[in-house]
């Protein structure tokens, strides 16, 4: 029997309409996470949260400092349903798309742990952007061997180059995620 978990990526204020990173059309993902959630017994939460000054300033604008309302989950996000929370990107110098591996390849979180603690062996990925933080955790979730379901009405992506997005769906699928659509599951 496989046991499966809701990963939801970076669902933060900062992320969504008016924020300082906003993805275009990332709060239509909203309601598809609000019908997914009480789906799923195991319900991760991932969020970008970095000290002032972090290093991806230089790329990004600043986005989900650790203590303001950006960093925060959106408030659609019911609490109760939540198993567990990742906090990513925390270390000054380093940034971290992915949960599993920072940007230079070092764990930062004990979300592999937990997963493996509790015998999870198959992700359903949705969240933001699918071109940057979605697409990492991905491959990195395929890499160390789980099964991985791309839901995709429950991703948007940031597209800074024409194509980014098509690119990051085609990336995943030839990694081996399964692109589904969430009306499919269970
Ligand atoms: C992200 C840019 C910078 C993301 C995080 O969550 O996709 N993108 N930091
Ligand atoms: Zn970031």
């Amino acid at each position: 029997m496989s046991k499966k978990a809701l990963i939801i990526v970076d669902v933060q204020n900062d992320f969504l309409p008016g924020g300082s990173l906003a993805v275009k059309d990332g709060d239509q993902i909203l309601p598809v996470i609000i019908k997914l959630m009480p789906q799923f017994d195991e319900v991760i939460t991932t969020q970008d949260f970095h000290p002032e000054g972090h290093a991806s300033f230089e790329k990004w604008p600043p986005h989900c400092v650790a203590g303001t309302l950006g960093a925060e989950l959106s408030s659609v996000i019911n609490p109760c349903q939540v198993t567990y929370r990742v906090k990513k990107g925390t270390n000054q110098a380093v940034d971290a798309y992915s949960p599993f591996f920072n940007e230079k390849g070092d764990v930062e979180t004990d979300l592999h742990e937990y997963l493996r603690g509790k015998g999870i062996d198959t992700l359903y990925v949705v969240g933001l952007a699918t071109d940057y933080c979605v697409v990492c955790t991905v491959c990195d979730a395929l890499k160390l061997g789980y099964r991985v379901f791309l839901v995709e009405d429950g991703v948007r992506g940031v597209d800074l180059n024409a194509g980014d997005v098509k690119r990051a769906l085609d990336e995943m699928a030839s990694q081996g995620a399964e692109l589904v659509l969430s009306e499919g599951i269970r």
